[in-house]
């Protein structure tokens, strides 16, 4: 039987592959999106600021840490945190990172590695939005290369000395608690940094035309003196911290298709009302095949992104895999925005529209989380069994 209505967003009727539980909470967080996101990110993002309260908000919304069980998180399906993560990016690609830094990096990293007393110290009050989180893994001189982190720590009796510097952090001047790894005589280790702790300090980064309404921090480490329990006792190795990052590469994936989407409705919204030459231009055969160029990227990212979650819920997600939907769905989501802000003319330069916002966004997207180099090298190394890396 054909369907009821066609969609020209969900082309493909990838609605009728998801459970009432999923599109319930979907349309949830789109209607959050509509009415306290995209009224006023336009502004945010021209201002360089994020309101914090927004963080309550999402809490409320049982958003943050919603796919991890107990300690006051939702436990939902791994697709159902990839739809809101979807419909958090259509708003703006900050908020969604948001998002996945306190669920998929900090609240993750406490969850997975941390002691009984750690979690409940933390997870109740950062899944409510009482406490930000941040994770800091990139240092100054050591992004894609996390191994080869400067940041120490050393044992001092008891206790841990950490020293050293934090580079691109988001979250990092608005956490309670910051996620830092440092290296160790026992392997790089995990360690938790809760704000106002002598010798810690937050410094945002300024003049930022990317992610705009999203804070980024330089965390310095003065010789900061912490108590043996601070310590991630699960975590011993550089598998600690990548680990989390399969987790937040997972929520990019479907990101990405949610910011192409919203390209894509903005074009289809603007072709189809803006005249040139007697026509709306949406009638000119060069416009339909941008569209359709457009409509195609946008429904295969959101059919990956599905299959992917599919795998995850079902525990067979491997790493290689994320590498690949992370990879694809960016650069999927960066080739829509930028037709989309050809079709808008000058306005598509303007913020009075939303595609330049993703459009530039997206810049740091591709670059965080594991640049598209690191990702296609990470694919090749999995093809031919050879590592590309050094
Ligand atoms: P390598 O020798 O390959 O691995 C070291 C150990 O880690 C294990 N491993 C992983 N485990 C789980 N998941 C993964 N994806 C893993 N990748 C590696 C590996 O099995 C090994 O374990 P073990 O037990 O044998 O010791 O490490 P390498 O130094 O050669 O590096 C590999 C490479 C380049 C892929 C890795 O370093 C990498 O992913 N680099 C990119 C760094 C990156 O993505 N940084 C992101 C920082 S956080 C951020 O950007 C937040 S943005 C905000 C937002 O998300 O919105
Ligand atoms: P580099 O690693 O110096 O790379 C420079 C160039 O060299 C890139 O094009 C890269 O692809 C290429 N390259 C590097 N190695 C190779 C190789 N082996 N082969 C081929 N090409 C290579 N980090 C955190 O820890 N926590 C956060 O919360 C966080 N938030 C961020 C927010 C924003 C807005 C941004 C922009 C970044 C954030 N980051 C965060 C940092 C991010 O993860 C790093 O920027 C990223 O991993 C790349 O590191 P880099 O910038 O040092 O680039």
């Amino acid at each position: 039987m054909m369907p009821a209505s066609f969609a020209p967003l969900d082309y493909l009727s990838v609605d009728s592959s998801l459970t009432d539980v999923e599109r319930d909470i979907r349309d949830a967080v789109r209607v959050f999106v509509r009415d306290r996101i995209l009224p006023y990110v336009g502004e945010w993002f021209e201002q360089a600021r994020l309101p914090v309260e927004i963080v309550r908000e999402l809490g409320k919304l049982g958003i943050l840490g919603m796919h991890l069980d107990g300690y006051g998180c939702a436990g939902t399906s791994a697709t159902a945190y990839g739809l809101a993560c979807l419909e958090l990016e259509a708003g703006d690609s900050g908020i969604r990172s948001l998002v996945s830094v306190q669920g998929s990096l900090a609240m993750f990293a406490i969850h997975r590695w941390g002691s009984e007393e750690q979690k409940l110290e933390w997870l109740p009050r950062m899944a409510a939005g009482e406490a930000v989180g941040c994770f800091g893994l990139t240092e100054p001189d050591s992004g894609s290369d996390p191994g080869a982190m400067r940041t120490s720590a050393r044992r001092d009796g008891p206790d841990w000395i950490l020293r050293g510097r934090k580079m691109w952090i988001t979250n990092g001047s608005i956490a309670e608690v910051a996620v830092v790894w440092a290296r160790t005589d026992e392997g790089v280790r995990g360690f938790l940094v809760p704000k106002g702790t002598n010798g810690f300090r937050a410094q945002d980064i300024r003049k930022k035309l990317s992610l705009r309404a999203s804070i980024t921090s330089e965390l310095i480490l003065d010789d900061v003196r912490l108590p043996a329990s601070a310590m991630l006792p699960g975590a011993t190795s550089l598998r600690g911290p990548l680990a989390c990052l399969n987790e937040a590469r997972y929520g990019i994936v479907w990101g990405a298709a949610g910011a192409a989407r919203a390209c894509l409705e903005a074009a289809l919204d603007y072709s189809t009302t803006r005249v040139q030459f007697g026509k709306p231009i949406a009638s000119f055969q060069i416009q339909q095949q941008k569209l359709a160029a457009m409509a195609l990227e946008v429904n295969r990212a959101t059919v990956l992104a599905v299959h992917l979650g599919r795998l995850k819920d079902a525990g067979r997600l491997r790493p290689e895999q994320v590498s690949m939907g992370k990879l694809g769905n960016v650069n999927a989501a960066l080739d829509v925005a930028r037709a989309a802000r050809q079709m808008l003319g000058a306005n598509g330069i303007s913020l009075e529209y939303p595609v330049i916002r993703h459009l530039a966004n997206l810049e740091s997207v591709v670059t965080y989380e594991g640049t598209a180099d690191v990702h296609t090298l990470v694919i090749g190394g999995a093809l031919t069994g050879i590592d590309a890396f050094r």
